[in-house]
């Protein structure tokens, strides 16, 4: 496989301005007649006077143009593609192929998840479903027809407006649907069920009405308010924010049951992996509801960012996704609580991203090549693409942002466009030079801040002293100075903020936050009128994704955690703190536990003052592969012994602050998802955890009871998990009971196969194992294959990273097995091994065996060839 290149993007050299596609469905055989209107594209530069349409196992049946039908010697047809040979400037061209939706296990075009037909084109499907100019810069208005037997089938879906409806003779019936906006055909959706539709309406600020329809299978109508009412707020909040209002008559999201991934933002049409649809108090949990909030809204939000304007290539794919992230990741904030929401962000962006961007497959935010492009939906893509548009938004301000917003979308409306035009618009609105900034977009890698402060009591002076350094990364050996925005404030010794006041400045500047910007490999910044030494507080708010070296002493943490301005950095100091703790206990497993941290900890814990989530948040310890991140060298065993002795030190030293913690949170009456109720559950559930932890008896009466007597799946799995991980017949008995309640609930089943995946015990391997042969296991669902294998690799480090190789040795059969099935998904988990080079050398030698033994096979798929090859490097 050859990778493509950003550097050799040429226009297309023909357009396509009208599509209409008549589909006769048929899961085994479907019929697609696509009629085209194509012109030479003034603008490209002329080639051989042929033209060449992307199509991927279609079954040709017939070719015309202009309505004459045309032999095989006027044209050529490989695996790829349909040649015409010689083409006039404009010209309709008929195609006719057949498909096989049932044979379709990669879940890619066109293909059947349980008793319905459903597609999926981002990023290169539709070419698997007919002869087409498959690439985003290539916009059409789309009219589609679909034919299908009318009791298999009652509901037939498309993008746009349904204008024509009737029966056909022989059972079937026919639905006609119209979309007048322009768009790519990586946009392109149709569905055909026996589905039931939720309904409801939305006027828009202008006054339009639009009907709103949530399809299901009909058995999961109970669960689709949640989802609905998230949609209505994105709607508002979105005229609100962003002055976007939509613009069809009806916006539809479909739940199915087998997704690649989270969701699609398929013109008028979200077709979504049920996951992020369906919850009911009793089926999801708290993280679950979250989870539709952002995931409804995040593909709302793509109508303006993503289809209105969409990317030129696919090599600008975070224009869309980096800023519908970003999109994404505000709604929450106001939907729920700003400073829990960006702490947990900030989470996943350590946790995922800074790896990946450490690592062999590290890309810029606008990557300059790939061999698949599927495997570039990723961390980088996605979490600091939306960094990058944050820091944008940061320097402009609130309103000059959002002039550059509305800049953006009336100049590029009905364009695919790059993000550097996203970055002129930021820079017209603004009269900034972004010229700087523009290398996080192009520069891989975490650029790591080393800060060095220096005193000087007698003229009341205080430097900071700025060094930023940013790692190689593969293909980029020298990295220039990044454009930084660096968020501070300086704390006095009550706690309270003092002015930040540069030595050339000439007036007073008020106490608070101030941010500086830096520009070079060094910088220095010398404040003066300091009465005290202040402890500073950096990178407030988490301003831009680096990483920081400043040597705090652990008073200066208890202190900053203490009394810090910004909750940011009240959390981000006691992270600081714990994983100072942790990795002096991997270091030395005999080393004390100073007693002022059990004083900072209880203190913390007993805060009513405080928000629950955050107190939550707080007192949550780092992740165990989080630590192993800050390791020169993971060790796996070591991290997970202290991780285990810090939590039973907890849970023995504070047990009764814990269990009154515990009680006093219990939920008082039905479920309600409000940032306050899920702040008590998870501050309730935190507690019983460290109680459990210190094997505290009346704990685990209290797990069980709350297995047994909560209505809230919230509670219910915070329960099971202490249980499980517990062992023992109540361990047991919990998941036998838990499968009887819930064995028909597929998204509910998923976790009585994640909770067992992910337990430390040390017999889960075998146990994953044997659960991968049981009945509910499926490899061709992917949110089945996701809760247990993926559970395993990406969530249980202890028991994966064993040292026998058997967590290895087991995803590469995995990986083997989904390859020729499913390559997304088999790519997808594959990555879960590629950081062997952060381990011992054992380990090392046994995980670069694995991949080796994949990347041997002849077939793989490009998705698996590119990740294992780079891999390996
Ligand atoms: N745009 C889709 C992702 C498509 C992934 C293709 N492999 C969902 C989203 O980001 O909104
Ligand atoms: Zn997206």
């Amino acid at each position: 496989p050859h990778p493509v290149f950003l550097r050799d993007y040429q226009p297309p050299e023909f357009l396509i301005d009208r599509v209409d596609l008549r589909f006769e469905l048929d899961p085994e055989r479907t019929s697609v007649e696509a009629r085209l209107q194509v012109r030479r594209n003034p603008a490209a530069t002329r080639g051989d006077g042929s033209l060449r349409l992307h199509g991927e196992q279609l079954d040709l049946e017939q070719v015309s143009m202009n309505d004459r039908l045309l032999t095989p010697a006027d044209y050529r047809v490989d695996a790829e593609s349909l040649t015409l040979l010689r083409v006039p400037d404009r010209f309709g061209l008929m195609t006719r192929v057949r498909i096989h939706p049932s044979l379709n296990t990669a879940l890619e075009g066109l293909y059947q998840s349980g008793d319905m037909l459903c597609t999926q084109c981002e990023a290169e499907g539709f070419r698997r479903i007919t002869y087409f100019l498959d690439r985003p810069d290539v916009m059409a208005c789309y009219g589609t027809t679909l034919v299908a037997d009318r009791r298999r089938f009652p509901v037939l879906l498309s993008n746009g407006n349904r204008v024509e409806s009737r029966d056909l003779p022989d059972g079937r019936h026919l639905v006609r649907w119209e979309d007048p906006f322009p768009k790519p055909s990586y946009l392109f959706a149709l569905i055909a069920g026996d589905l039931s539709a939720v309904e409801d309406g939305y006027t828009t600020a202008s006054g339009r009405a639009v009907e709103l329809k949530i399809y299901v299978e009909p058995h999961n109508l109970d669960k689709c308010d949640h989802a609905m009412r998230s949609l209505k707020k994105a709607m508002r909040w979105d005229e609100e924010r962003f002055g976007r209002e939509y613009d069809l008559d009806v916006f539809m999201i479909v739940a199915v049951s087998h997704f690649n991934m989270g969701a699609m933002e398929n013109k008028g049409l979200n077709v979504f992996n049920d996951k992020y649809v369906l919850a009911r108090p009793d089926t999801a949990t708290d993280a679950d509801f979250e989870g539709i909030e952002g995931v409804i809204a995040h593909e709302y939000f793509h109508n303006w960012t993503g289809n209105r304007i969409t990317c030129r290539d696919w090599f600008q794919l975070s224009l869309k996704e980096g800023f519908t992230v970003y999109r994404d990741q505000e709604f929450s904030a106001d939907m729920g609580s700003r400073g829990v929401k960006r702490i947990n962000d900030v989470r996943l962006l350590r946790a995922h991203q800074f790896p990946e961007d450490g690592g062999p497959m590290a890309h810029p935010v606008r990557p300059e090549s790939y061999i698949e492009i599927n495997n570039f939906y990723t961390a980088t893509v996605y979490q600091k693409g939306a960094e990058v548009v944050r820091m944008q938004a940061n320097l402009l301000g609130p309103e000059r942002f959002r002039q550059a917003t509305d800049l953006y979308f009336e100049r590029h409306d009905g364009q695919a466009v790059t993000t550097d035009d996203f970055v002129r618009c930021m820079e017209a609105a603004s009269g900034r030079d972004l010229g700087q900034f523009r290398r996080w977009y192009d520069q891989a890698g975490t650029p790591e801040l080393s800060i060095q402060a220096d005193d000087d009591a007698d003229d009341g002076t205080y430097t900071l002293t700025i060094r930023q350094h940013t790692p190689p990364t593969p293909g980029q050996p020298v990295k220039m100075p990044f454009h930084i925005p660096l968020a501070i404030g300086l704390l006095g010794p009550d706690g309270q903020d003092l002015p930040t006041r540069l030595a050339d400045e000439p007036s007073a500047t008020a106490p608070g936050t101030r941010v500086l910007e830096l520009r070079e490999a060094e910088q220095r910044f010398r404040f003066t009128g300091l009465p005290v030494r202040p402890v500073p507080s950096l990178l407030r708010g988490f301003p831009a994704p680096v990483k920081l070296r400043f040597a705090y002493s652990d008073d200066e943490l208890l202190f900053l955690m203490a009394h810090d301005s910004d909750g940011f950095n009240r959390w981000d100091a006691a992270q600081t703190l714990l994983q100072r703790l942790l990795l002096a206990l991997v270091a030395d497993p005999e080393v004390g536990i100073p007693d002022q941290f059990f004083a900072a900890f209880r203190r913390a814990l007993l805060d009513s003052s405080s928000d629950r989530a955050l107190l939550a948040e707080v007192l949550t310890l780092p992740s165990e592969s989080y630590l192993g991140d800050q390791m020169e060298v993971v060790d796996i065993d070591g991290i997970h012994h202290a991780h285990t002795m810090l939590g039973r030190h907890i849970g023995e030293r504070l047990g009764e602050d814990l269990l009154r913690v515990y009680r006093d949170n219990g939920e008082t009456g039905p479920y309600v998802f409000t940032p306050q109720a899920s702040g008590r559950r998870a501050l309730k559930n935190l507690a019983l955890g460290y109680l459990m932890w210190a094997g505290d008896a009346r704990a685990l009466g209290d797990c069980q009871s709350q297995f047994a007597a909560a209505h809230n799946m919230t509670d219910v799995m915070a329960a099971l998990r202490l249980l499980v991980d517990h062992g023992g017949a109540e361990g047991a008995q919990a998941l036998d009971e838990f499968y009887r309640r819930w064995s028909r609930e597929s998204l509910v089943l998923d976790k009585w196969f994640s909770v067992q995946a992910t337990s430390p015990r040390p017999d889960t391997l075998a146990r994953v194992i044997q659960l991968m042969g049981h009945s509910d296991f499926s490899l061709r669902n992917p949110n089945r294959v996701r809760s247990l294998v993926g559970a395993f690799c990406n969530a249980n480090p202890v028991r994966f990273h064993a040292a026998n190789g058997g967590g290895y040795r087991f995803l590469a059969d995995c990986v083997l097995e989904l390859d020729p099935l499913n390559p997304q998904i088999a790519s997808r988990l594959l990555k879960a091994m590629i950081h062997w080079r952060r381990f011992d050398h054992d380990r090392q030698t046994l995980m670069r065996a694995e991949i080796a033994r994949i990347l041997a096979i002849e077939e793989l798929s490009k998705d698996a060839f590119e990740v294992a090859s780079k891999a390996l490097e």
